[in-house]
């Protein structure tokens, strides 16, 4: 990469953005920053409550909000929420803004990296398994939509994913 771009990451919970986006950030020498993240912090509190407190809608305005503010960044990683894609406004700013990376796996992994996790409060449900399915259904397609590079993330470690993306950049 000639110039400091930016690589997005998109795909769904359980899809291992986050753990890959930091490698990818420290091979590249490039800043990683977490959509999720970003929103706890500047609430100062978790995504739990803030699903909680002001239900999904006002969680995605704040997903919206976040993602605009963080793509106008040069030079970083960015992990994004499994749900972002959803948003026109979203997709816009990441295709414009950057390289677009879809991390797919299967739904077996995503039940098994997602279990107990505080993050997803869609999955605190009896059946985590078929949420994720539907999401899968309205969601995959859109994530195919916008990536500018797909990469399977459910048999390798990060580092070699983190590997593989470097190549098809
Ligand atoms: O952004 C968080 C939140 O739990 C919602 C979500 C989703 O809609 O798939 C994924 C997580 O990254």
């Amino acid at each position: 990469m000639a110039e400091k771009r930016n690589i997005f990451l998109v795909g769904p919970m359980g899809a291992g953005k986050s753990t890959i986006g930091r490698h990818l950030a420290q091979m590249l020498h490039l800043d990683f920053h977490d959509s999720d993240q970003e929103i706890e912090s500047r609430t100062g509190a978790d995504i739990a409550w803030v699903f909680d407190v002001e239900g999904e809608e006002g969680f995605r305005v704040r997903e919206t909000q976040v993602v605009a503010d963080l793509t106008e960044k040069q030079g970083i990683v960015l992990a994004t929420g499994g749900g972002s894609i959803q948003s026109k406004e979203i997709r816009n700013n990441l295709s414009a803004r950057g390289i677009v990376v879809y991390l797919e796996t299967t739904i077996d992994k995503q039940v098994a990296r997602t279990q107990r996790d505080k993050r997803r409060p869609l999955l605190q449900v009896d059946d985590p398994r078929e949420v994720l399915e539907n999401l899968a259904a309205t969601r995959n397609p859109l994530y195919e939509e916008i990536a500018d590079v797909i990469v399977k993330t459910d048999e390798q470690s990060a580092k070699v994913v983190a590997n593989q993306i470097i190549e098809q950049l």
